[in-house]
């Protein structure tokens, strides 16, 4: 089999992988049973991703091959391990993923980054951290530690909005039902973020989330909990 690798964004230390949607994809090769070299690369090494023909992490790399976006890159492997578990469940698993992609995009990672955001560049390379802080303020309107100014009130409206996370959660112990789907390991994604870049717990302890949360962390041998964190 042609070999895999991963470039992975990291922050100062190599092992702070701290990508949601590289997460993602990590999750996806491990329910496929595949093994990835991860590159590890930081967001101001621009050049070395458009050499194949891409602007962000992830990319995978298949032999000759390179795929990009977290997503697409599931349904690469999807559709070529055919033979190994799938991360889908099927094609209608795979319509439904797409709707927990945006809904994660949409409520997890804007609200968690409502909550973290200003911690994001202490983890970060000096080059990275500057980078970081240019292309996001002015995203936002204003300085990084505004926007997560009064986090504590805050949490509170974020964790109403991923009500239906819980309440899914409270009847079965995955998004998938008995075992994790690649719906999963999306809407996991921006947690692992939140928990390797920021000290800041977005979660209760005794919400059924944070029970799920932790499932997650276990899968694949504590694969996610090895990662340095600020918390389990
Ligand atoms: N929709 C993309 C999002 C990928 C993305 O935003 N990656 C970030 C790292 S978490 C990145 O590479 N950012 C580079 C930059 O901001 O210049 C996916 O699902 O893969």
């Amino acid at each position: 089999m042609a070999t895999l690798k991963l470039y992975e964004l990291a922050g100062a230390d190599p092992a702070r992988l701290l990508s949601p949607y590289c997460w993602r994809v990590r999750f996806a090769l491990a329910a496929k049973g595949l093994e990835a070299e991860t590159i590890v690369w930081r967001m101001t090494e621009r050049d070395r991703i458009a050499a194949h023909g891409a602007q962000k992490v992830p990319v995978l790399l298949h032999g000759e091959r390179a795929v990009a976006e977290s997503f697409g890159i599931a349904e690469y492997l999807e559709d070529t391990f055919p033979d190994r578990p799938s991360l889908f469940g099927g094609a209608g698993g795979r319509a439904l993923a797409r709707f927990v992609n945006g809904w994660a995009e949409a409520t997890l990672m804007a609200g968690l980054a409502r909550l973290i955001i200003a911690d994001i560049p202490k983890v970060l390379t000096p080059e990275d951290a500057a980078y970081f802080r240019a292309t996001r303020e002015p995203r936002f309107g204003m300085a990084l530690e505004r926007v997560q100014e009064d986090r504590e009130t805050k949490v509170e409206a974020f964790r109403q909005a991923i009500h239906p996370l819980r309440m899914t959660l409270r009847s079965q112990p995955f998004l998938g039902g008995d075992a994790p789907l690649q719906a999963d390991a999306i809407a996991f994604g921006p947690f692992q973020w939140a928990r390797v870049t920021s000290p800041f717990r977005p979660l209760a302890p005794d919400d059924p989330v944070e029970a799920w949360r932790q499932r997650m962390l276990d899968l694949h041998d504590g694969m996610a909990r090895r990662v340095p964190a600020f918390y389990d």
